[in-house]
């Protein structure tokens, strides 16, 4: 009888030990969503905003703003510091763009005239 229930107790904890593995898996397993700029979205004087937040290999940036009023161009170091679109950059300008972060760096502006010199640009770091 005492047996039964020590096995039927490790049995239990076993149990508990898996789920709680589980649990710990789906949770890093879950990317985050952002959106850039918070509720003024993707426009002038986006710059600042990543500063503080933590982000992490995986997670998407959402970029919400009007077709035709800007686009999300992924660029390296040297295009984010000059304002320059390097050849063969992906663009995008759906108004609802979903970027999924890798890791390191992560760069991006508007590359309308005028905008990105205006602070229409970001740099996200994902760990
Ligand atoms: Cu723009």
């Amino acid at each position: 009888m005492g047996q039964e229930r020590g096995s039927a107790m490790a049995t239990k904890g076993i149990v508990l030990l898996v789920l709680l593995c589980f649990t710990i898996q789906w949770e890093i397993a879950q990317a985050k969503s952002y959106m850039v700029g918070g509720v003024t979205g993707w426009t002038f004087g986006v710059q600042s905003w990543p500063k503080g937040k933590k982000f992490r290999v995986g997670d998407i940036l959402v970029f919400k703003y009007l077709p035709t009023a800007h686009n999300v161009v992924k660029v390296n170091h040297y295009g984010y510091k000059t304002c320059s679109v390097p050849k063969g950059s992906f663009i995008t300008r759906t108004g609802n763009d979903h970027i999924k972060l890798r890791k390191g760096n992560n760069f991006f502006l508007c590359n309308l005239p005028g905008h990105c010199i205006n602070a229409m640009k970001i740099v996200v770091y994902a760990t």
